[in-house]
């Protein structure tokens, strides 16, 4: 297994590191390089600190100029251990992170390949009770992050949480059950009310993909979080904005929490409706879709190549639903030519 901080930072890019130090809220593209080098050194720095031989988020994989054959997802059945912090950011909202300080909303990915035993140490830093629940894994009670099963952390303390994960396979009753694969998500469970209501709307939530051995690795990971009326907690009219080079292989994670119902559209670009995103074929029966209806606690996840067909440019995404889009629930997925430069895109003139 490698983990330098190479393989490390491709495997997540938020786009969107909290605001707490006072980066946000503006729409440069240097901001967002800036954005992105520091999640990834983040990452990277995270890595070499906790990791002996255990923990890899990625499998040790030759990198591949992107015109070879995709990288792939390795055999799961690996046993790895992380920390996790929850904190509280500024203007009343929460994050969870890989380090003390560098929370964000969304929190960061946590990536598994089906087979994986995941340890996290949760530290909760706040003064109020808060936990971690995910969807899609297997997990005992004691990780179910409820104040029901008494699975939570109280403030200042710790708790370890495990999450396992399983390929796929036929039961001794001849029935097929389905692996772990897929694109998941974590969120808090506890604050605000038994159902985490509170801490879901101030920002304790992240994505979790699992993938399968063989899965086509992606360049770069963006996740977009439709919370409420908001994108990532970020403020309406104001993004979140996720760039990318024209021909990186580019994962979406979509998930969606809060009160409301959404469409979720990106424009130039569409996807397959499976488990993937992508088509196995020619004759793969999925459809072909540039918009998919979502709902509170959906997650989904597909892969594209940067502005395959259509080139650089400043592609919108957006809800569409058309009252929603017009309060401000869109952002940019801003594919840059080879030379840095997009065509057409004045940054300050959206
Ligand atoms: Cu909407």
């Amino acid at each position: 297994m490698s983990t330098t901080m190479g393989d490390i930072g491709d495997i997540s890019d938020n786009g969107d590191v909290d605001d707490a130090n006072g980066t946000d809220g503006t729409d440069g593209v240097s901001v967002m390089d800036r954005r992105g080098f520091s999640r990834r050194m983040m990452l990277g720095g995270a890595a070499v600190a906790t990791v002996a031989t255990s923990l890899s988020f990625v499998a040790a994989q030759d990198a591949t100029p992107a015109e070879s054959a995709a990288r792939t997802a390795p055999a799961g059945g690996e046993v790895r251990r992380i920390k996790l912090y929850i904190e509280k950011l500024a203007g009343g909202r929460m994050g969870y992170g890989f380090e003390k300080g560098e929370a964000s909303i969304p929190g960061p990915l946590i990536e598994l390949n089906e087979g994986d035993t995941l340890h996290i140490e949760v530290e909760n830093t706040m003064d109020v009770a808060a936990s971690l629940h995910v969807h899609g894994l297997d997990y005992e009670t004691s990780s179910d992050g409820t104040k029901l099963s008494r699975s939570h952390v109280e403030p200042g303390d710790t708790r370890t949480y495990t999450w396992r994960t399983h390929v796929p396979g036929r039961r001794k009753d001849g029935t097929w059950r389905a692996g772990s694969a897929g694109y998941w998500h974590y969120h808090d469970h506890v604050v605000g009310t038994e159902h985490g209501t509170g801490g879901i709307r101030n920002g304790l939530y992240g994505p979790v993909i699992v993938r399968r051995k063989g899965d086509i690795l992606p360049d770069k990971t963006l996740t977009v979080v439709f919370n409420d009326m908001m994108i990532n907690n970020k403020p309406a009219h104001e993004g979140p904005n996720f760039e990318a080079t024209v021909g990186d292989r580019v994962e979406f994670v979509m998930i969606t929490h809060g009160e409301y119902y959404h469409t979720f559209h990106v424009h130039g670009h569409r996807w397959a409706d499976n488990r993937t995103g992508m088509l196995t074929g020619p004759d793969d029966p999925s459809q072909v879709i540039d918009n998919k209806i979502v709902g509170p606690a959906d997650s989904f996840g597909f892969q594209v190549i940067a502005g395959e067909g259509v080139g650089a440019g400043a592609w919108m995404y957006h809800c569409h639903v058309q009252s929603h889009s017009d309060m401000g629930m869109a952002g940019l997925f801003l594919v840059k030519k080879a030379d840095g430069t997009i065509p057409g895109y004045e940054p300050h003139s959206h």
